[in-house]
């Protein structure tokens, strides 16, 4: 049996499989269109697919997974700077599009890349032979995410670690076909796709998609088990009626940036539901989770999952105690490891020790009872902003290309919405506005990348070395 074991294993007869953009679609015709998909996609080197919120998405992820071929998601907002890095990196040979998307001019999907136009009524032929069926180290996704500097890197994550993950996620939650899965985070992503799309087809839980990840559409959703990132749990929580109907879910899940204490306190209020917190990465899986058995601690992430090793490592490169006051890197080891970044030895020199161990670049404090805290970033140049992971080096090279910026220097501002927004400080040797500088970088990355506020300086504050001063620039405003 694959990755997706519930889907594969015949929960044919258990009404909708999944709900998404208004429509739905049972397990038995997810698994037909995705076999369509496999059919086509076999022995291609890797396929992308444009990750709108749809069932075509999904049913071409799942084709790709079965074909045994690497899953590139592309976010359907990424710019062309953006998707012509990712479809290149990846040497993706196929784009998968859905409906609205289906008569795209191949030529934009870039130089011999085949589009592969998704049908939800499509099965596979009767003549098709089976799919060789993917070794646990066969390649799952490479899914893009920001560095420091530079364009995003892709992570290589195999079958194996996916798995592992979602088995050590629903031992944590007592995740199960019983449940109903609500959430509405973007698909080309670890916590929208490989837990909110691929955890429903392996654990059997039905999953509705809401689009967006609004107070109103999870109210109105019905489920037992809602993901959602900070932004979305405070939204929720300022929403009274919208919280209160989550009353009736069994767990209320938050992860990918730290959630606000105020915010957990709230809606343990609200809906009686204390939230579990997990934490993870790209390149990690989620590593680390409060447990649905056990206790769930504002401030704090929990415990390793299964499978899972953690430790603390000071600058001097030397063991951090667990203390809970003691902080130190974070660093991980075990079964939900990616393999290494694609065509990027440099990068994985700088992320793996000589051990083998995975450098989070999180700070975190570790309790004698094991409870992990993660109390920041080690670089100013890495930002969340609502949940997205957004690298300050990608966006200034962006700014750098407008004619009229000499230079630039962008940080993630604490915001109490967004937990940190985009902040541009650019100098300017022509004529220009920040609203025309937010709009050039959204047409250029994914959207979420754009500066939310631009503020034009005559000179950026450099230290000796002539680097930039990004904590002066913060302490600016
Ligand atoms: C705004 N829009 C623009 C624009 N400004 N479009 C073009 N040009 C501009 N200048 C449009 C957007 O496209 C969008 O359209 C709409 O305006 C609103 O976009 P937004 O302003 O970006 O929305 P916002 O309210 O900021 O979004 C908040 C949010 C979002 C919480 C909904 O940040 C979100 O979905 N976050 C989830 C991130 C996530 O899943 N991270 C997981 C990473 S994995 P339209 O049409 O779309 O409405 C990970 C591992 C782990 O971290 O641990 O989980
Ligand atoms: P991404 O690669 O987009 O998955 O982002 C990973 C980063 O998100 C981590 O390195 C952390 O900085 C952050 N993150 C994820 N979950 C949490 C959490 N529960 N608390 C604090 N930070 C988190």
């Amino acid at each position: 049996m694959g990755l997706l074991t519930a889907l594969e294993g015949g929960y044919g007869d258990r009404g909708d499989a999944v709900v998404m953009d208004g429509r739905s679609s049972s397990w038995e015709g997810l698994l037909g269109a995705a076999g369509a998909v496999a059919e086509r996609a076999a022995g291609a080197t890797a396929l992308a697919v444009l990750a709108r919120p749809t069932l075509e998405t999904v049913a071409a992820v799942v084709g790709g997974l079965l074909a045994g071929v690497p899953v590139v998601p592309l976010p359907p907002d990424s710019g062309p700077k953006e998707r012509a890095h990712i479809l290149r990196d990846s040497g993706a040979a196929l784009l998968a599009v859905g409906g609205e998307d289906a008569d795209t001019d191949p030529t934009e999907a870039g130089a011999g890349i085949g589009l592969l136009p998704v049908d939800l009524a499509a099965r596979a032929g009767a003549a098709a032979p089976a799919a060789a069926e993917p070794t646990p180290d066969t390649t799952a996704f490479v899914l893009y995410t920001s560095g420091t500097t530079g364009a995003p890197k892709g992570a290589v994550i195999p079958h194996a670690a996916v798995a592992a993950d979602l088995d050590a996620l629903a031992d944590a939650w007592q995740w199960t076909a019983e449940d109903t899965l609500v959430h509405g985070l973007p698909l080309f992503h670890v916590h929208g796709l490989v837990l909110g799309v691929l955890g429903a087809l392996r654990t059997g839980s039905r999953l509705v998609h809401t689009g967006r990840p609004t107070p109103g559409g999870y109210a109105g959703a019905r489920g037992s088990l809602y993901f959602g990132v900070p932004t979305v749990w405070s939204r929720l929580a300022a929403d009274h009626g919208a919280a209160r109907e989550l009353g009736a879910a069994r767990l209320l899940v938050s992860g990918s940036a730290p959630l606000p204490v105020p915010v957990f306190e709230q809606l343990t209020a609200l809906t009686g539901r204390a939230p579990i917190e997990r934490y993870g990465m790209t390149e990690s899986l989620i590593t680390v989770s409060t447990r649905a058995d056990g206790e769930r601690r504002p401030g704090s992430v929990g415990l390793p999952l299964a499978g899972v090793r953690t430790r603390l490592v000071g600058e001097d490169g030397g063991a951090v105690p667990h203390d809970g006051e003691s902080v130190g890197e974070l660093q991980v080891a075990g079964e939900t490891l990616f393999r290494g970044y694609l065509n990027r030895p440099d990068a994985d020199a700088e992320a793996w020790t000589a051990d083998g161990w995975f450098r989070t670049g999180d700070v975190a404090v570790i309790g004698p009872d094991g409870f992990h805290r993660i109390v920041g970033r080690a670089s100013v140049d890495l930002i969340k902003s609502g949940g997205y992971r957004i690298g300050a080096g990608e966006v200034e090279a962006a700014l750098r290309d407008h004619p009229a910026v000499a230079d630039a220097a962008v940080v993630g501002a604490p915001d109490g919405d967004l937990g940190q927004v985009v902040v541009a400080y650019v100098m300017a040797d022509g004529p220009v506005t920040g609203e025309q500088l937010t709009a050039f970088v959204a047409e250029r990355l994914s959207v979420h990348k754009r500066p939310r506020r631009v503020v034009l300086v005559p000179e950026l504050p450099r230290n000796a070395m002539g680097k930039v001063l990004k904590k002066q620039l913060l302490d600016l405003g």
